[in-house]
């Protein structure tokens, strides 16, 4: 059996909590901008995250849940543009410190790197979304910490296909009986895994009813020593935070 050496992350929903109060009111303010009398609530947005990546989302709603809307210029050309505005207002929320990182999350990356594991991303979000919050809740050198940034376009198929991580893998000459994979959804899941990655799961308000069926553990959360996590399946192995030694551990027996 190969020895954990790399860990992949996940950015939306798994390094922090992006989606309902952040990329769904960046969307909304594009929407008002644009003079749009669109509303994406909780719920619906909810729906919407069926698609990932957030052109392929705007152009799933007019398609799927408008019944009368024709953008003037072609839908993919009108989609990039309100996206482009989206995307500012998103990473204006980053650089305001507006979005935190999840519990725990901190806490891993710097034990992972101080323990000398190889550390990239695997996301579906637009590639300065992830520098941006990097930059804005770890410091500018943390960007330095993650070997690939694999995000956005870089592949034409988002999860849940699963070239991202395979991307990533390729771009860090690893394979993937020796590293592990995090999500947060089952679009992610079935990206990671589909990839032949063994993945770990922490899950959010959207994704707590996901299908995770074989992860190596799903949690509610990473954790802390004071505010530990819950098990939804699988087992921790008497942890109750994740660390080095769980993640070593949970790798060997998954
Ligand atoms: C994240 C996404 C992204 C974000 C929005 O999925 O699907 O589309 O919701 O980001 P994952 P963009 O966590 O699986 O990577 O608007 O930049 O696409
Ligand atoms: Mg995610």
């Amino acid at each position: 059996m190969s020895k954990l050496k790399a860990l992949l992350f996940d950015v939306d929903g798994t390094l922090a909590d992006t989606e309902a109060d952040g990329h769904r009111v960046a969307f909304n303010k594009a929407f008002v901008e644009a003079g749009l009398d669109w509303d994406w609530t909780e719920a619906l947005y909810g729906e919407l995250l069926a698609v990932t990546g957030g052109k392929e989302r705007i152009k799933y709603y007019v398609n799927d849940f408008l019944d009368n809307f024709t953008p003037k210029n072609d839908l993919t050309e009108f989609a990039a543009k309100l996206h482009k505005r989206k995307t500012d207002f998103y990473l204006e929320m980053l650089q305001q410190g507006e979005i935190p990182l999840r519990a725990g999350v901190e806490r891993l990356l710097r034990e992972a790197r101080d323990a000398g594991f190889r550390m990239g991303i695997a996301t579906t979000t637009t590639p300065a979304n992830v520098t941006y919050l990097l930059t804005s809740t770890l410091g500018k050198e943390s960007i330095d910490w993650f070997e690939v940034i694999a995000a956005g376009d870089i592949v034409p198929a988002k999860k849940p296909a699963p070239d991202i991580f395979q991307y990533a893998m390729k771009e860090m000459g690893i394979t993937a009986e020796e590293t592990l994979a995090f999500e947060d959804s089952a679009n992610g899941f079935l990206s990671s895994t589909g990839a032949g990655l063994k993945t770990m799961v922490t899950v959010n308000r959207y994704t707590k009813d996901d299908n995770f069926d074989d992860a190596c553990i799903v949690l509610d959360q990473m954790g802390s020593e004071n505010n530990t996590f819950k098990v939804l399946d699988g087992d921790s192995k008497g942890h109750q935070f994740v660390n080095m030694e769980m993640l070593k551990d949970i790798f060997a027996s998954c």
